[in-house]
């Protein structure tokens, strides 16, 4: 029985590896020493895990960008744009895919081919470079940094196991450029290469080789379950042992398949299917000299292990495979901050309930220890706090909130329904709002500057008074809607420039939830996100915003957008409790929200946003959950926007646009307005809605605000003839595909009012 890890966050405790890339980018620093933080990093992650008792150390979970990123050069899947002809490949080829810049002199973003598409991994906040593959595509050994880095890690005197992404894994992640072709029709050109890389593993004295295989855990097609098979049984014949791992979701209908090939040992997340262990344990097809690695701490979230559940987990197992069972978390630890000692402010109660990276580490090596049948002090003393603390947690009342509860218990259908049907709503909200056709507005966000950044981070610092702070930022909402009026917004916004995350801006006045201050996780490329933590019952204390707003309205005669983020987005941007189910916390949510909407009406806010950016993103994994989720969300954000009189408009906006499957959802949300990201294909989008008639109002984006470019007013009149062909021009509004704030003034400017041109040719027009 031993320990191990199946990846370790790279980011770095104070973020070293951002803040090397960032300077590298910029040219403030070479590559040469750019390459020295990446090994400084990897040396120490190994360190830390080793003292911390991981035995079996992970190599390949360094990345300079993102892991599938780094495996897709290794297989040499360069898409021509990234190749020329003279240099080989280098680190700028990588951050070229990833950023589709070229690095200059002079530091600023030079020409470059575009950036690989990103989407997110799996159901968590990460988010991978989605591979570009084509009917021809040849693979080749192309990329040498995995055999770098284990003889890095070797020659520190460490045992380990390299990680490596599975072939169908890979291909079921990549996509296939321009004509549609069936991908597993590249899996025997593929494995050539992983049989390369297997046997110049082993040539470095490796043992074992983990291949990460978590589309196990999907609803696959027969062709894609049987090309497991072939798969894994032409990877037979080599010098290594696989670690063939699963995680994020049970096996369920895979799990046969994925007990029966000829590999090493299988790795199950128990965090996630719980159930599939006696599955596993009584079948036949897990034969007898596998090893069975069990996942049971939680790899994804930062609460502390439950010591005595996962040693009964794992004596289940030991009774039947005796040493050949494996400890690990349930997945990388990627997703999880990475230090918990740093978090020094926090308080003692709820600082016991927490495990980040490299606490969670040390949970593993005691369970290996106590699975082992040791009996030392260190681990009896280790349980008897474990127990301690989840029973004292567990009554704590830091968390149980009975009004919470009852008012959760208490909502009636009649609170997830506006009082009248859209029809009768939007009659109120047009004699109220008397708003032109083809009404203009913006996301929320205004862009900010540097000085807006410098002025929060002071007055959080103590370097600022409050009333100095509140100078500022009425300074600053003073200008974007002054900006508005002068460009001839229709709907104006106050710019949140005292928002630093639209969820931890909420998070931070709402009790039940907890901000650590170096909790970062990385989200994609250098960029991390810093993720609250819903620890209890939530209840809203205060307004959170209606200040604001009410402030931003007084300097205007035209309607003011109040902006609020949804039920579902917060919890989704959040790390959620395990003691009570998504849906709980969900409605929690949504009724702290629905207080804050029902108090900005009566401050005199006539149009409410509740953004649903992450609606889409946490749809279930297997499509037999889906109903479910979409049941709840829709609910949970119903509850939020129904308080409202029928001529209150509520609006809601959500992020990337591959909606066609849930867009019934969608409508059931029944927003009034709904303003939708569809930056990089608005024809998809549209073709939506030719299938489905979608019955509010509807702003699709006009122009992709992650783009400096700006948009002519011609395209922009184009791109609206065309929705108006779909949709019903008195149903749709003119407005940005997402929000400003990381977009300069000068292109938000020039943008806007093209855009605000755009809609007044087309009303002239229709
Ligand atoms: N907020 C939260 N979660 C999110 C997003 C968000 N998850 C999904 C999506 N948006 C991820 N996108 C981004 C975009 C930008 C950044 C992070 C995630 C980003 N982060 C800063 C950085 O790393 O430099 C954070 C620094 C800071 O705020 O001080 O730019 O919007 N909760
Ligand atoms: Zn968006």
């Amino acid at each position: 029985t031993i320990s191990h890890t199946l990846g370790f966050p790279r980011i770095g405790r104070d973020r070293e590896l951002k803040r090397a890339l960032e300077r590298y980018w910029r040219a403030e620093c070479s590559e040469d020493e750019l390459r020295e933080t990446g090994k400084a990093l990897r040396a120490s992650h190994w360190r830390i895990q080793a003292q911390a008792g991981i035995e079996l150390l992970p190599v390949g979970d360094f990345a300079w960008y993102d892991q599938v990123l780094t495996h897709t050069l290794m297989v040499g899947a360069v898409p021509p744009r990234f190749r020329h002809a003279d240099d080989g490949l280098g680190l700028d080829t990588l951050f070229a895919m990833g950023r589709g810049l070229v690095r200059t002199e002079c530091g600023c973003a030079g020409d470059g081919a575009q950036a690989q598409e990103m989407t997110k991994w799996f159901d968590t906040n990460y988010h991978y470079l989605v591979p570009e593959l084509e009917a021809e595509q040849r693979f080749h050994l192309g990329w040498h940094q995995l055999f770098e880095e284990v003889e890095e890690a070797i020659a520190l005197g460490h045992r380990v196991k390299p990680v490596l992404l599975g072939p169908l894994t890979y291909l079921w992640l990549s996509k296939c450029g321009g004509r549609e072709f069936d991908k597993l029709a590249l899996l025997d050109r593929l494995l050539p290469v992983y049989h390369e890389i297997f046997t110049r593993l082993a040539g470095l004295g490796v043992d074992w080789v983990q291949i990460d295989e978590p589309a196990l855990v999907l609803d696959l097609p027969d062709e894609w379950r049987q090309a497991y098979r072939s798969a894994y049984h032409m990877l037979r014949q080599r010098d290594v042992k696989l670690l063939l791992t699963t995680y994020f979701g049970p096996l369920e209908d895979n799990l046969e398949l994925a007990a029966g090939l000829p590999v090493d040992g299988l790795h199950l997340d128990l965090v996630r299917g719980d159930g599939q262990l006696d599955q596993l344990l009584s079948s036949a097809a897990f034969d007898g000299d596998k090893v069975l690695s069990l996942g049971v701490v939680d790899g994804r979230n930062v609460w502390r292990c439950d010591l005595d559940r996962a040693l009964e987990q794992l004596a289940r197992a030991r009774r039947v495979l005796n040493d050949r069972l494996w400890v690990a978390p349930s997945c990388s630890l990627l997703h999880v901050p990475v230090d918990l000692e740093r978090e020094t402010g926090l308080d003692d109660e709820l600082r016991q309930w927490l495990a980040f990276a490299i606490q969670k580490c040390a949970e593993v090596a005691l369970l290996t220890r106590a699975a082992r049948g040791e009996e030392s002090d260190e681990v009896e003393l280790a349980l008897r706090e474990s127990r301690a603390v989840q029973s004292a947690r567990s009554v704590s009342r830091r968390i149980h909130r009975a009004e919470v509860k009852a008012r959760v218990e208490g909502i009636r259908d009649a609170q997830a329904q506006r009082s009248a049907p859209f029809a009768q709503r939007i009659e109120a909200q047009r004699r109220k709002l008397a708003l032109p056709k083809l009404p203009t507005t913006t996301i929320g966000s205004f862009p900010q500057t540097s000085e807006v950044r410098r002025t929060r981070s002071a007055y959080r610092q103590g370097r600022l008074d409050e009333a100095d702070y509140l100078r500022a930022m009425r300074d600053e909402i003073g200008k974007v809607v002054a900006f508005q009026e002068r460009v001839g917004l229709d709907v104006l916004v106050h710019g949140e420039p005292e928002r630093n995350d639209m969820v931890e801006y909420f998070a931070e006045q709402l009790e039940g939830y907890l901000i650590t201050r170096f909790g970062w996780v990385q989200s994609y490329g250098s960029r991390c996100v810093k993720p609250a933590i819903i620890y209890g019952d939530i209840t809203r204390p205060a307004p959170m915003t209606v200040d604001w707003i009410s402030y931003a309205q007084s300097l205007s005669k035209k309607p003011m957008k109040g902006m609020l983020t949804g039920p579902v987005t917060m919890l989704a941007w959040s790390f959620p409790r395990e003691d009570v189910c998504r849906e709980t916390q969900a409605q929690q949510l949504a009724l702290a929200l629905r207080d804050e909407v029902c108090d900005l009406e009566a401050a005199g806010i006539d149009i409410i946003q509740i953004d649903e950016a992450a609606f889409r993103e946490i749809l279930p994994l297997r499509r037999r959950d889906w109903q479910h989720y979409l049941d709840w969300a829709v609910k949970a954000f119903r509850i939020a926007s129904s308080g409202v009189k029928d001529s209150t408009q509520i609006h809601t906006h959500m992020c990337y646009s591959e909606f066609n499957q849930i867009i019934e959802a969608i409508a059931a949300m029944d927003a009034d307005v709904i303003t939708i990201e569809t930056s990089r294909s608005q024809m998809e989008l549209l073709r939506a809605f030719e299938a489905f008639e979608y019955p509010n109002q509807i702003g699709p984006g006009v122009y992709d605000i992650h783009s400096p470019r700006v948009p002519s007013v011609a395209e922009m009149v184009e791109l609206l003839e065309k929705a108006a062909v779909v949709l019903p021009v008195e149903r749709l509004w003119v407005n940005p595909d997402c929000g400003l704030k990381t977009r300069g003034w000068p292109e938000t400017e020039a943008a806007l009012v093209n855009m605000v041109d755009a809609a007044r040719s087309v009303r002239r027009i229709l």
